[in-house]
C-alpha cells in the first residue's frame, strides 16, 4: 500500500474511533442532568453531598422515620459510598425514589445512585442507562393475605384482587405466576404502599403481592386497626428472582466501581471477620494480607478507584460495619432472618461472595 493510501486509512480510522466513543458516551443524548453520565464522583465531591434515590416507606430497606431520619439496608450503603468519598455518613440528601419515576431520577441526574429495591433485570440493564452493581439483598416475590381469609396458597386465590403497585416488577411476575396456575385474578394496582396498604386495609382486595422483603416490612408495621402483625401472613411461595442491587448510570465506570466495590468491601469485611469493633486493632495488626489490603493498611485500594483515602474501608466498617452487621441492624428487624438464606455468605451456603480485594 502507498504512503498515500496508509495515511488516508489512518484517517479514516482515527475518525471512526472518534465516532465510536462519541456514540459509547452518551453524554451528548441521553439527558442526563448535572450529573451527566461522565464524571459523577467529581458531580459529589464538588457538591460535597451524595444524592441517593431511596424509599420512605418500607421498614427494613428504606424508611422515612418519624424523627426525620431514614432508616434500611438500602439507607446504610447510602451513608457507606457518603463515607467513603465524602469522609461523612451525613453527607446525603435523601431523594424519594418512586417505582415509577426512579429511572427518570437516575438519568437525569436528580440522583447520583439509586439504591431502592431495584431489581436487576436485563430490560432495565440494557435499555434503561442503568448499570447494576452486586445484589445487597436477594428478595422474591410473595403474597400477603389476612390469616382469616382461608388462603393457604396461591392455587386457593382463584378470581381474587390482587393489591399491586406500578412501574414494577411485580406486575409482569403476578401475571406470569397465575397464568401458570392457569387461574384469574383481578389487579387494584396503585402507585405506592400507602395505597396499597389503604386498599388491604378496607377489604378491596384479597392479596398484596409484592417483594417477600417489602411484604414482611409492611406486615410489620400493620396497623391495630387492622389487626397488626399477626393478622397477616405470607404464602410461602416464592414467584420469582429480584435481586436488589444499586444502580448508576451507564458510561460512568469509575463512580460504578466505587459505589459497587463500597458495597463489595462489606462483604469482603464479613467474609475476614472485620466487624466495626474489631476494625482498629485489625488495621494496627492484620490478621491477613487480605484485611491489610482491605483496610488499606498494605495497598492502595482507594487511589485505584479515585479516591483521596486508602482507608475509606476502615472508615466504612467502623461507623457502619460489615454487610452481617448492617443486614442484622436493618432487614432482620422487619423479621427477615438470614440463616439458611440466599443472603448468608457463600462460606455459609449463600450467594454473597466478594470477588479479591487486590
Ligand atoms: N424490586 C421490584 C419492586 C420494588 C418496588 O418498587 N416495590 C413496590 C412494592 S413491592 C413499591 O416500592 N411500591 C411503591 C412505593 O411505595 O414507592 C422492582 O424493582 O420493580
Amino acid at each position: 500500500m502507498s504512503s498515500k493510501h496508509l495515511l488516508r486509512w489512518a484517517v479514516l480510522a482515527i475518525a471512526a474511533i472518534g465516532l465510536i466513543a462519541i456514540a459509547c458516551n452518551g453524554d451528548d443524548d441521553d439527558g442526563d442532568g448535572d450529573g451527566g453520565g461522565g464524571n459523577t464522583l467529581q458531580t459529589v465531591v464538588d457538591r460535597g453531598e451524595l444524592k441517593c434515590g431511596v424509599k420512605d416507606s418500607q421498614p427494613g430497606f428504606g424508611n422515612l422515620e418519624d424523627d426525620g431520619s431514614y432508616s434500611g439496608i438500602d439507607v446504610e450503603f447510602c451513608k457507606a459510598v457518603a463515607i467513603a468519598v465524602l469522609g461523612d455518613a451525613d453527607a446525603v440528601e435523601y431523594v424519594l425514589a418512586t417505582a415509577d419515576n426512579r429511572f427518570e431520577l437516575l438519568a437525569s441526574g436528580e440522583i447520583d445512585v439509586l439504591i431502592r429495591t431495584t431489581t436487576h433485570t436485563l430490560s432495565r440493564d440494557a435499555d434503561l442507562n442503568g448499570d447494576f452493581g452486586v445484589t445487597l439483598f436477594y428478595d422474591g416475590q410473595g403474597m400477603m393475605v389476612k390469616v382469616d381469609s382461608g388462603f393457604d396458597s396461591l392455587s386457593d386465590m382463584d378470581g381474587a384482587t390482587i393489591c399491586v403497585t406500578t412501574g414494577t416488577t411485580t406486575e409482569q411476575n403476578l401475571n406470569d405466576a397465575f397464568e401458570a396456575l392457569n387461574i384469574s385474578y383481578t389487579p387494584l394496582a396503585v402507585a405506592d404502599d400507602a395505597g396499597s396498604l389503604e386498599n388491604f386495609l378496607s377489604d378491596r382486595c384479597d392479596g398484596w403481592t409484592g417483594d417477600k422483603g417489602n411484604l414482611a416490612g409492611q406486615r410489620s408495621a400493620y396497623p391495630d386497626e387492622g389487626g397488626g402483625p399477626e393478622a397477616l401472613k405470607i404464602l410461602a411461595e416464592t414467584m420469582s428472582k429480584e435481586p436488589l442491587a444499586p444502580v448508576t448510570r451507564d458510561n460512568d465506570s469509575e463512580w460504578f466501581d466505587i459505589v459497587n466495590w463500597v458495597a463489595l468491601g462489606t462483604i469482603a469485611a464479613e467474609e475476614l471477620g472485620v466487624t466495626a469493633s474489631n476494625v482498629s486493632a485489625e488495621a494496627a495488626n492484620p490478621s491477613s494480607a487480605e484485611t491489610a489490603r482491605l483496610l488499606g493498611v498494605e495497598s492502595t485500594i482507594g487511589d485505584f478507584l479515585g479516591l483521596d483515602s486508602n482507608t475509606f474501608m476502615q472508615d466504612v466498617i467502623g461507623e457502619l460495619g460489615n454487610y452481617g452487621e448492617i443486614y442484622e441492624r436493618t432487614v432482620e428487624q422487619v423479621g427477615i432472618p438470614r440463616a439458611g438464606s440466599l443472603n448468608e455468605l457463600w462460606t455459609n451456603g449463600g450467594l454473597l461472595y466478594a470477588p479479591p480485594v487486590r
